[in-house]
Formats: C-alpha cells, sequence, structure tokens
C-alpha cells in the first residue's frame, strides 16, 4: 500500500488498484472564446492548474498506472443535450452554436479538444461525457470495472462542477477518492476553497484532498522501502 499524507487523515492506496481521472481539461473550459467564457466567467483562474495537472499525469505515466481523461461535449445535432441546459440562462453563446473554437461544447470541434499540455497519450482512455458527471450516460462505470480500480486519483475543472460532482458519483460506487488540491481549479477561488471543505468534512464524507507534492513524496518512499 502506498499512504499519502492527506487531509482529513491520511489517504492509502494499493498501486495494482488506482487510477487518475482528469476531468475536462479542455480549451472550451480553460481558454478565451469558449463554453467557460460565453457563461461571463474569467477563464484566467483555470491557466494556473495546466502545469500541476501535467505533473501528475507525468507520475501516473512514469508508474504505468491508468490514466483516463473525460471530456464535457455533446453529439453534433445536439440529440443527447437536454434542452435544459442548452436554453438556460443567456450566455453570449448556446451549447452548439459557432463560437472563436468552433461549436461550443461539440464533439470534434477544437473547443472540445483537451488542452495540449494535458493531451491523452496512446493508450490513455479517454471519455466524452454530456453531463457535469462522468459516470452519467457513459461507460465509465464499465472501464473501472474491467480495469479492477479501486482508488481514484481526481484532477480537472472545475472543482465544484464536474470534478466534485464525479467524485460524488464515485463515492457512492464505492471508490476512495482524492483530489489533488493544485490539480484543480474554479472560476471563482472561493467556491474551490469550500468544495475542498466540503469533500473532506465529516471523516472524508465524500473522499480526500491532498497536494501534489505528498502523493509524490508517498510514491517516492514506496521505492525506497519497497
Ligand atoms: C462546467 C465542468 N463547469 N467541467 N463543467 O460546466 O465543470
Amino acid at each position: 500500500m502506498i499512504t499519502v499524507e492527506a487531509h482529513p487523515f491520511a489517504f492509502a492506496f494499493d498501486p495494482a488498484s488506482v487510477a487518475l481521472i482528469v476531468i475536462d481539461m479542455q480549451r472550451d473550459f480553460i481558454e478565451p472564446g469558449g463554453f467557460g467564457e460565453t457563461l461571463g466567467n474569467d477563464v484566467s483562474h483555470l491557466q494556473r492548474v495546466i502545469q500541476p495537472t501535467a505533473d501528475l499525469l507525468a507520475l501516473f505515466r512514469r508508474e504505468g498506472w491508468p490514466v483516463i481523461h473525460t471530456r464535457e461535449d455533446h453529439l453534433p445535432d445536439l440529440s443527447d443535450c437536454p434542452p435544459a441546459k442548452r436554453e438556460r440562462g443567456s450566455p453570449s453563446l448556446r451549447i452548439g452554436d459557432p463560437g472563436p473554437m468552433g461549436r461550443i461544447l461539440v464533439r470534434g470541434e477544437p473547443g472540445a479538444d483537451i488542452v495540449p499540455a494535458c493531451a491523452p497519450v496512446d493508450g490513455e482512455i479517454v471519455i466524452d461525457k454530456p453531463g457535469k458527471g462522468a459516470f452519467h450516460a457513459t461507460d465509465l462505470g464499465g472501464v473501472l470495472a474491467k480495469l479492477g480500480v479501486r482508488s481514484l486519483v481526481f484532477a480537472g475543472v472545475t472543482t465544484e462542477v464536474c470534478v466534485q460532482t464525479t467524485m460524488r458519483e464515485a463515492n457512492d460506487r464505492g471508490f476512495e477518492c482524492l483530489l489533488i488540491e493544485e490539480a484543480t481549479e474554479s472560476y471563482f477561488p472561493e467556491f474551490k476553497a469550500a468544495t475542498l471543505e466540503m469533500i473532506r468534512a465529516q471523516g472524508a464524507i465524500v473522499g480526500w484532498t491532498a497536494p501534489l507534492a505528498a502523493l509524490e513524496r508517498a510514491v517516492e518512499r514506496e521505492q525506497v522501502n519497497g
């Protein structure tokens, strides 16, 4: 077992049954002109998550542990986009409308791509999801069962929407979930802080959080001590 100094207490996982889930590191959320900006958000807040997420990806790749990426996007005919999602509020552009990075939040468009620094490499799994949670209307549950995964390390954006929703879904399905603190971000710093608190409150009611360095130290310790 590998034991990470985490909050609210140590997070232990078996390296034979761990996977990384990187949530929605897409241009549509992180770059100007995408879905996030159409909703009125300052997307510059999300830029700082790129390097720590790339470092976390590098760690999992070095160890040969499974990596799963998700993308929030919709089919070109929007048949998987509930009207309630498309029609809500008054964004500057709606899902499916043409924007500077192609049609907003549509699969295959440049905006739906994962940012280059965190792009999947050969052999990594990519899950396209129409909802905020990655288990909803996807085969993520089947993929994890096939891999024999019990523990999930989380990264990605945004902390309080797709990351938290997916962690809650995973927690309800019996997975042990660790969120890496610098590898997740929100358009609203106070929402990120509150989400980290609520995840680990009440004795890790949803899961654990830890800095990336704590995970790196734990992996190194395991290598030295066997
Ligand atoms: C949002 C996401 N925020 N990936 N999606 O709409 O968190």
